[in-house]
């Protein structure tokens, strides 16, 4: 803590822990990721340089080149920690020290990646009570790399958007960026997504289009006209702003007036071999307008997705001739939150966190135990908090949250949150990190009917029932899909497949919000396992966005609940650097008289044991199989400034020979 609180100070916002990067938020812009810096990182082992993303981005660069390996790069930290800048500065760099050949084709798939995080940060971030621009949705992306190095594709997923948004906003948040640029402050940031889009290659019908989409759930709600400035003019030429919010809306989805009126309005039911129109009542119409709106809303932006993968994706590529085409995936999720009210969303989004924390605890122990092992060093165990009950509490079949969640949705008849939150209590009543205020009555930040609480790894969160059902449900009424699939705009049809079916064809029973969830979770989980991980582990030092407040306690806690003690643990018990015998000779080789310029011993091991005992570190080393271990990054510094020394002094000996002076 003394040590991150110093260097925040100094404005060294970086520090390792081992091979593991703390990032504490500067809220103010730093001069440190410029061209030169990257100069300084490029192809640099971890410890030359002072710690930076860079080093931990070229050291997955490396690790893929050198070695042929899959990695990843996972960025954690809590809403407003600065995850997603940093993605952005690992992709930036990434970009800058690949593809020194200049081929056009690398440099458009380059130019795609970096432009493709202004659009979806537009349409995916908003502005919360934790964090301006904070991410709705969660990211991993992976880049393709040939075999030279180069970037010659990606893919994104993404994961759950928090499309309950779009028509609800707790006091002081804003929707997604996307219905505010058009307005004076965001003027500039419409004009560089609009650029943006049409780099990547939307067509003016394609952008038009998301225009329309965003215009006709504002006029879902609010009848705001601002966003007409932005449409064709040839649009509005049928009427003017006079004609009704309806007949607005057909001709933003290029569909019939009556026809949207009797979607928002009637619902047709087969009933036996009837077909019916039955009408809503008012809270049903209530409910298929706001379902329409979040469920246009996240079709565009998994739509958006769907069209930067396209033009993405790696092409013509031959692995037979161009060697194995491997990969780094970065990822930026949703960091976790508390809010006033915390509703589904939060759950999940604190549910997604538990689940990378739980990977942190397994790879990064995981990584090391197996290095000693593999290496024959004696390993001593270090305990540590284990997530894992959290995360069984809610994914476990059966028994789990999301489980009790699904059975009350699957209940025939009326159900209500109450009743999920009933399940909970005879299912959870014993379980150490869930409680509601009928299990402790005396609790009185518990409303009875309404509240659970769960002790998560970053904090207790007290989450409101209401709403859960009718999210995980999801249901969105047929009558909107066929209206939107039966619309004249190609693009907006293209986006509501599923509408070509009639009411009387049988549609399954769609998996529920939650199921796909956590399913898409654990196949990331999966995913990040296989690959060699690099971690950035954000911490927000303050909750007033200020560049001067390093708040101890705040600070302390997340440095707790990220595990980094017990990273500064196992790093102590282990050893601070290891490198392989040829690659430790070839730095120091020139301190010792046995190694320079080249050692006669049998092995580079033998000459590293020889090198280390004349400078007196064997207390501090240890041999591996193929790499040798050093204790204390004191002993590297030493080595380091010796090496300094006698560059120097080479340099100055070569100077004089060259002059004639010896
Ligand atoms: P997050 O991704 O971790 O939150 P961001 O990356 O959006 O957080 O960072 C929040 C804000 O902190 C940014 O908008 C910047 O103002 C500032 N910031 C973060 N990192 C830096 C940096 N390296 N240099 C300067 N300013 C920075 V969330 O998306 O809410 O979990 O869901
Ligand atoms: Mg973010």
């Amino acid at each position: 803590m003394a040590n991150l609180k110093l260097r925040f100070e100094k404005g060294r916002i970086y520090t390792y822990i081992g091979e593991v990067v703390v990032s504490v938020n500067p809220y103010r812009a730093m001069n440190i990721y410029g061209r030169d810096t990257i100069e300084q990182y490029k192809g640099r082992e971890l410890y030359e340089r002072p710690p930076h993303l860079f080093a931990i981005a070229d050291a997955a660069y490396k690790a893929m080149k050198r070695r042929n390996k899959d990695t990843c790069i996972v960025i954690s930290g809590e809403s407003g920690a600065g995850k997603t800048e940093a993605s952005k500065y690992i992709m930036q760099y990434i970009a800058a020290i690949t593809n020194p050949g200049q081929r056009a084709e690398v440099e458009r798939v380059k130019n795609m990646l970096l432009k493709s995080n202004c659009v979806l940060e537009a349409f995916g971030n908003a502005k919360t009570n934790r964090n301006d621009n904070s991410s709705r949705f969660g990211k991993y992306m992976d880049i393709n790399f040939d075999f030279k190095g180069d970037p010659i594709g990606g893919h994104i997923n993404n994961y759950l958007l928090e499309k309950s948004r779009v028509i609800f906003q707790q006091e002081g948040e804003r929707s997604f960026h996307s219905f505010y640029q058009s307005s004076i402050n965001d003027g500039a940031d419409f004009k560089a997504v609009a650029d943006a889009m049409k780099v990547i290659g939307f067509t003016p019908d394609e952008i038009q289009t998301v225009y329309k989409v965003l215009a006709t759930i504002l006029h879902l709600f609010t009848g705001n006209v601002l966003v007409f400035l932005y449409l064709s003019p040839c649009d509005l030429s049928q009427g003017n702003l006079t004609f009704g919010v309806v007949a607005v809306i057909g001709v933003l989805l290029a569909t019939k007036e009556e026809n949207v009126g009797k979607a928002l309005l009637y619902r047709t039911v087969a009933t036996g071999r009837d077909v019916i129109d039955k009408q809503h009542t008012t809270q049903e119409a209530s409910y298929g307008r706001d379902a329409l709106a979040k469920a246009m809303y996240e079709r565009m932006f998994c739509w958006i997705v769907g069209r930067i993968n396209d033009v993405i994706e790696v092409k013509n590529y031959d692995a037979k001739v161009h060697g194995k085409n491997t990969v780094i995936g970065v990822l930026d999720i949703y960091g976790f939150e508390i809010f006033q009210n915390n509703s589904f969303e939060q759950f999940c989004i604190n549910y997604c966190n538990e689940k990378l924390q739980q990977l942190f605890i397994q790879l990064v122990l995981r990584q090391e135990q197996e290095e000693y092992q593999r290496e024959g060093i004696p390993w001593k165990h270090i305990d540590y908090f284990n997530n894992q009950i959290i995360v069984d509490l809610v994914e476990l079949q059966h028994k789990g949250i999301f489980s009790v969640l699904d059975e009350a949705c699957m209940t025939v008849g009326k159900v209500t949150d109450e009743v999920f939150l009933q399940g909970l209590n005879s299912k959870l009543a014993k379980h150490a990190h869930y409680t509601s205020r009928k299990l402790s009555p005396t609790d009185k930040s518990l409303e009875f009917d309404r509240d659970f609480r769960i002790r998560h790894y970053a904090g207790d969160v007290v989450y409101s029932v209401v709403g859960f059902i009718d999210k995980n449900k999801d249901t969105l009424f047929q009558d909107f899909k066929r209206l939107l699939y039966n619309s004249s705009n190609p693009v907006l049809k293209m986006m509501w497949p599923e509408g070509k079916l009639s009411i009387t064809e049988v549609t399954k029973r769609p998996l529920t919000a939650a199921t796909l969830f956590k399913n898409s979770m654990i196949a990331l989980v999966e995913n990040l396992a296989c690959k060699e991980p690099y971690y950035v582990r954000c911490i927000k030092p303050n909750d007033v966005k200020s560049p001067l407040l390093f708040e101890y306690e705040r600070c302390r806690h997340q440095v707790e609940y990220l595990g980094l003690l017990e990273n500064v643990r196992v790093r102590r018990a282990g050893f601070a650097n290891r490198q392989e015998y040829p690659r430790f000779l070839q730095r120091y080789k020139m301190i010792s008289e046995f190694t320079w310029p080249n050692h006669d011993l049998p092995s580079d091991k033998e000459a590293v044991k020889r090198l280390v005992q004349g400078c007196g570190f064997e207390h501090d080393v240890a041999y591996g199989k193929t790499k040798v271990f050093v204790r204390t990054p004191r002993t590297l510094f030493c080595l380091e400034e010796q090496r300094d020394e006698m560059v120097g002094r080479i340099v100055l000996f070569l100077q004089k020979v060259w002059r004639g002076t010896i």
